[in-house]
């Protein structure tokens, strides 16, 4: 009986149990969650508030497990087996389960974090999460990663032409995979997992992650410089299997949606707070940091890639999500 179901015997048993005096204390059903990066990072930040909110609110009737796991993919398969019953990953291995998420991985695409966040908070990202359905996954809640930027160890980039022959890791995503390769880097598809040690072996040159993501692993020890090119918004979310929420006794499943509330909230304020001040301390630890980017022309030199994501993603979504507005 998958791991959810029998905590959801044994959350009401031991309700029934708890009632009667001197009762024996049943053992707490287990909701087991998997983040990747360190727990005082972004990416844990959200785990955390979610375990914090729902033991709270359920009177500490469930014992929610937080644990690491650097490998997004090999989480979320995870998931899609039952072994764990969910997971914060960021969209890069996503889009390898859920297609439609791919539309939010195209560079440039949002102007801004306020933009980012409003797009998937509105019916449009909900409308992506609900295609989780049909995979086998539960898209819970959208989180976030932040906007990636380009590190490497061999050279300042200020223009694409500077990325010629960059072997870049990228995350195992098919849209980054293909913005790199117009940009005449060598993308090296992994996951975060191999990443430092194949920054130390120099098997890559340079890699692309969110100030969070660079500052919570040290990456500034196997990079020297960073180019802040804004060049994608990175999703992040929470996923969980077809029948965790649904297996909860009624009663609880409010709570599991407050915690997971809370779980964005934290979240999205670590990502706030690391990138109002991790440029500094990027550039205390010893990196180069270039900030003035010209962003148009990486937009010019990815044209051909931004027309064939018109032709094989949803063109009328793109320019729903690059109009959205907040609501007056
Ligand atoms: O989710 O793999 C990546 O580069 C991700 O940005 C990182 O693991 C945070």
């Amino acid at each position: 009986m998958p791991l959810i179901r029998r905590s959801a015997v044994l959350a009401g048993f031991a309700a029934l149990l708890g009632a009667l005096p001197g009762a024996p204390a049943m053992a707490q059903p287990q909701i087991t969650i998997h983040h990747a990066l360190p727990p005082n990072s972004h990416t844990g930040a959200g785990p955390i508030a979610f375990r914090e909110a729902f033991e709270r609110l359920t009177a500490n009737r469930y014992r929610v497990v937080v644990q690491r796991n650097d490998n997004e993919r090999e989480m979320i398969e995870s998931v899609q087996i039952g072994t764990i019953d969910c997971t914060f990953t960021s969209t890069g291995p996503v889009g390898n389960f859920v297609p439609e998420v791919r539309i939010f991985d195209v560079p440039f695409l949002f102007r801004d974090t306020a933009h980012a966040r409003g797009v998937l908070d509105s019916d449009i990202g909900q409308g992506v999460l609900a295609r989780f359905n049909a995979r086998g996954l539960h898209g819970v809640i959208w989180t976030e990663n932040g906007f990636r930027h380009l590190t490497n160890s061999r050279r300042e980039v200020n223009l694409p032409a500077d990325m010629r022959g960059l072997k870049v890791r990228t995350m195992e995503n098919q849209v980054h995979i293909r913005a790199f390769t117009q940009l005449g880097a060598l993308p090296t598809p992994m996951a975060f997992s191999e990443l430092v040690p194949a920054l130390q072996q120099g098997t890559v040159d340079g890699q692309e992650n969110p100030i969070s993501v660079i500052v919570a692993n040290n990456l500034n020890q196997v990079q020297r410089f960073m180019t802040l090119t804004n060049h994608v918004y990175s999703p992040a979310v929470m996923i969980c299997g077809p029948g965790v929420v649904q297996r909860l006794p009624a009663a609880d499943r409010p709570h599991f949606m407050a915690a997971a509330r809370a779980a964005q909230e934290a979240n999205r304020a670590r990502v706030s707070a690391d990138e109002a001040s991790g440029v500094e301390e990027l550039r205390r630890r010893g990196m180069t940091v270039i900030t003035t980017v010209n962003t148009a022309a990486f937009q010019e030199a990815l044209a051909p890639a931004f027309a064939e994501w018109e032709r094989t993603l949803d063109a009328a979504l793109l320019r729903r999500i690059r109009d959205w507005r907040p609501a007056q």
